[in-house]
């Protein structure tokens, strides 16, 4: 029987994802969990495993474009196949009405429109067959005829709903194909700086002309990149940050941590301090709620969370990416080293999935394995403080009488000042500090 694999649902709020790579062609064995595709949303880059296992007879997922949840992205031969008669129309009205190549072996037609479910109840086109959604969706016969920007009806009537000239976004599919995303990208981007640019903020200028100086080269930015870039300029604009610094004398729990690092290996995680400050910075949240809370401007109200859910920065070679800890503070130390590893792990390996980066109450950015002194990191909205980690040294420190060589770890604590007063997030950070120094703080407060 040939089983329609389709994108599923993927968070609650994000509703397509674009298709980096195409992992399998016509004519493949694949088992269930085989990885199919490579996907990016603007949350992250991850792997849609087949739900079936049989022989590859039809790949509609292309390159360069974007697919909606729901939308058929293969189509398989299922391994216990029983031949079935009602498949054998399904196919021959897929393939008659199939506007670009069956299988991504074949090189990629110009711009072609996204793959689109069967719908038995419209008529196929030869053009733009619709999707079920934009079957219930009018398209405007205008927007039809205005062939210079590349998209699918249903992004121009996004477009137009959020006030956006198509023509002005920058789209990233083949041949400039503007995908719903660029289109969100572009409305929050663009239209909300002009929107919701402060007072007294300065108008973007152009750009010089660099030629004039030398050679130079443009690269489209990658969706992470974008994101990244999206979110930095929102908590900057928005937030009104201050960063504290502090130090702790780690001396005692680096030897603890190479105690029992053996043990925690056998475990399948690395007792990293990553691990230990996850600990120490659950505990700390529990103790002050308000840095684990969110601002809501709209109802000048604080959100308070029972839940503490800590993200790690992570450094991929397709940029930072922010995995979550669930529930944190109800993990045992090598419980969370195991976690962060795989999480980690899965973040460098594209195979984290985008509900695993959502829900994060507070962030750890360690750069202590690179170097550094301190860096102020920037408050990942909605949340209201960031942990910045830097290099631990072995520091000459003066104690009853004499120096003696310590372990000090540099740590700093950006916070949202609208919500957490200075002393406040002095105090936070001095907690955090003594937890490292005097681990049974955590049993007594924590
Ligand atoms: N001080 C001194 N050494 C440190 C350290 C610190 N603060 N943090 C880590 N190290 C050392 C570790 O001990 C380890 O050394 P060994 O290999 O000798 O044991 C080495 O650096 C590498 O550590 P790691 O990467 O294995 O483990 P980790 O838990 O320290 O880090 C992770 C995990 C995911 C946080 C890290 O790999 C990473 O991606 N960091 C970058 C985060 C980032 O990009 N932040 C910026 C975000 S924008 O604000």
């Amino acid at each position: 029987m040939i089983k329609d694999i389709k994108l599923p649902e993927l968070t609650e709020s994000t509703y397509a994802a674009d298709v980096v790579k195409v992992l399998v062609k016509v004519g493949d064995t694949v088992k269930v969990d085989q990885s199919l595709l490579e996907l990016e949303t603007d949350k992250a880059v991850f792997e849609m495993p087949s739900p079936e296992a049989g022989t590859v007879v039809e790949v509609l997922a292309q390159k360069g474009t974007s697919i909606k949840v729901g939308e058929v992205v293969a189509r398989v031969e299922s391994a216990a196949a029983v031949p079935a008669p009602a498949a054998a129309p399904r196919r021959t009205a897929a393939a008659e009405r199939a506007p670009s190549p069956p299988s991504v072996s074949v090189p990629q037609s110009p711009a072609p429109a996204p793959p689109q479910e069967e719908n038995p109840s419209q008529a196929p086109s030869p053009k733009a067959p619709p999707s079920p959604v934009q079957a219930l969706l009018p398209v405007a016969p205008a927007e039809e005829a205005r062939p210079s920007t590349p998209a699918a009806p249903s992004v121009r009537r996004l477009a137009r709903e959020l006030g956006v000239d198509i023509t002005k976004v920058a789209g990233t599919g083949p041949r400039g194909r503007v995908s719903a995303d660029d289109v969100k990208i572009h409305a929050k981007l663009v239209m909300g700086a002009e929107r919701s640019e402060p007072a007294g903020a300065l108008p973007a200028k152009a750009l010089p002309d660099f030629a004039r100086f030398g050679s130079v080269r443009r690269e489209p930015m990658s969706k992470v990149r974008r994101i990244t870039a999206e979110a930095m300029a929102h908590a900057w604009a928005t937030v009104p940050q201050v960063t504290q610094y502090d130090e702790a004398d780690i001396t005692d729990i680096e030897a603890f941590r190479s105690k029992h690092a053996a043990r925690v290996e056998a475990a399948g995680g690395k007792l990293t301090m990553t691990a230990v400050l996850a600990k120490v910075a659950a505990g700390a949240l529990r103790a002050f709620p308000r840095l684990n809370a969110s601002v809501d401007t709209d109802r000048s109200e604080v959100v308070f969370k029972d839940f503490i859910h800590v993200g790690i920065a992570v450094d991929t070679d397709r940029g930072l990416l922010v995995p979550v800890v669930r529930d944190a503070d109800t993990k045992n130390i090598a419980a969370l080293a195991v976690e962060i590893a795989a999480l980690a792990e899965k973040a460098r390996a594209k195979r984290l999935a985008p509900e695993e980066m959502e829900g994060g109450t507070f962030t750890i950015s360690n750069l202590g394995g690179i170097g550094g002194v301190g860096f102020s990191p920037i408050v990942y909205w909605p949340q209201v403080a960031i942990l910045g980690v830097s290099r631990a040294q072995t520091q000459p420190v003066w104690r009853e009488g004499q120096f003696v060589p310590r372990l000090i770890l540099p740590l700093s604590l950006s916070y949202d000042h609208r919500l957490v007063d200075g002393a406040e997030g002095a105090r936070f950070l001095r907690w955090i500090c003594q937890a490292l120094e005097e681990p049974m703080l955590l049993a007594l407060e924590g």
